[in-house]
């Protein structure tokens, strides 16, 4: 009874911990946004005494800020920390050994950390100093809330999220029509919160052409939050007259484009102020395993894909789809074009995260495990 008590006493703190680790989603670069909760108990019941997350760039790491706000109420705390804490000397001292000379008696750690400088060594660094350590508490939910960091680390390349809203009727436009609004405000603005935790998003030629969006965080507070946009252009036809390019001085613009494609278009592109990013084509199609290798290889844990419908069935045919945020709006559309998967036909291998509610459209969040 006791220790079932102790087991709730931990995921209650560890989902804290999960949820404060979003406050810094996207904006600590290659480093996963980790939380650290301290918490201690000294009869009257539990208190938070030091809460730390990554900082913005990724250092300090979360535990030495939970430490500093703790001081010497660490001592004898509990470190509640979504990550195994560090056990390697980078620009900051391993995150472990704080642990150990701050003298808390018991780490609970959420996701595992596959950093080979990291995996393992942690915890051991803990346990050699007689610390007790519960590990892989809410390991599933703690490795979703990093699930960037963890797919850039296991598969060397972002982890990618398809955003589709749908129709009542089950359609994603009409036929020749471009953009047309599916759903709300407040889901819009959602989807702009979703921009702005992302590395990048990503569009086909056909949507950038026919929509001509401009893939920005049109949020209050947030404008500077807008990730770079990629165009997937093999021919390098986007128009320079598009939005997406007359706004490349602002937000970064990447444009990629086969090698071989028109040379005047690709420095037309450039001197409007797009970077070209080059790839590899078979029959006109993008290489797509490549071009994800690369902005992994730039840094890049997420990338948000928002269409059109060909480039989304591109990336799942390709199995590169990990996560499918999917907006079902309460407008009827009546003829389109048919969405090519919905809540009831979601592609093999997608279980279902989370529902939400925004204004009078439904939200559902699917993902695949990592
Ligand atoms: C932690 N706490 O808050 C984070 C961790 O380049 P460095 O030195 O910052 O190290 C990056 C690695 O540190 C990263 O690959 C991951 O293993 C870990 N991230 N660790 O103890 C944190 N963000
Ligand atoms: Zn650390």
């Amino acid at each position: 009874m006791v220790q079932d008590g102790q087991e709730a006493l931990h995921r209650r703190y560890m989902a804290a911990a999960i949820r404060l680790s979003g406050k810094h989603a996207g904006l600590t670069g290659t480093n996963p946004s980790v939380a650290t909760l301290l918490v201690r108990d000294d009869g009257a019941g539990p208190e938070i005494v030091g809460r730390g997350v990554t900082a913005i760039g990724g250092r300090p790491h979360a535990e030495a800020e939970a430490l500093a706000e703790a001081g010497e109420r660490a001592r004898g705390a509990t470190a509640y920390v979504t990550l195994e804490p560090c056990a390697h000397h980078g620009r900051t001292p391993p995150c472990a050994n704080a642990l150990v000379s701050a003298g808390v008696a018991r780490v609970v750690g959420g996701a595992s950390d596959p950093d080979h400088r990291v995996s393992g060594k942690g915890y051991a660094i803990l346990r050699e100093a007689g610390i007790e350590v519960i590990e892989r508490v809410l390991a599933d939910e703690a490795s979703d809330a990093m699930a960037g960091y963890l797919t850039r680390s296991l598969k060397k390349r972002p982890e990618v999220t398809v955003k589709m809203a749908i129709s009542q009727d089950g359609m994603i436009g009409r036929i020749g029509e471009g953009q047309i609004a599916i759903t709300g405000e407040i889901a819009r603005r959602q989807v702009h919160m979703m921009r702005a935790a992302s590395d990048a998003i990503l569009v086909g030629v056909g949507t950038a052409t026919e929509d001509d969006p401009e893939l920005t965080v049109r949020l209050p507070g947030l404008a500077a939050r807008s990730p770079a946009r990629i165009v997937l252009d093999p021919a390098a036809r986007l128009p320079v007259t598009s939005k997406l390019v007359q706004t490349a001085r602002e937000v970064p613009l990447l444009v990629a484009a086969g090698v071989d494609a028109d040379a005047p278009h690709r420095a037309g592109l450039e001197n409007a102020g797009a970077s070209l990013l080059a790839i590899e084509t078979f029959d006109g199609r993008a290489a797509l395993p490549e071009l994800l290798e690369d902005l992994a290889a730039k840094g890049m844990s997420t990338l948000m894909v928002e269409g059109g419908a060909k480039t989304v069935g591109h990336f799942l045919e390709e199995g590169l789809v990990d996560r499918i945020a999917l907006f079902r709006g309460a407008v009827v559309i009546g003829k389109g074009i048919a969405a090519p998967f919905d809540e009831d036909r979601m592609p093999a291998g997608f279980r279902l995260l989370r529902r939400a509610v925004y204004g009078d459209d439904h939200y559902s969040e699917w993902a695949r495990p990592i």
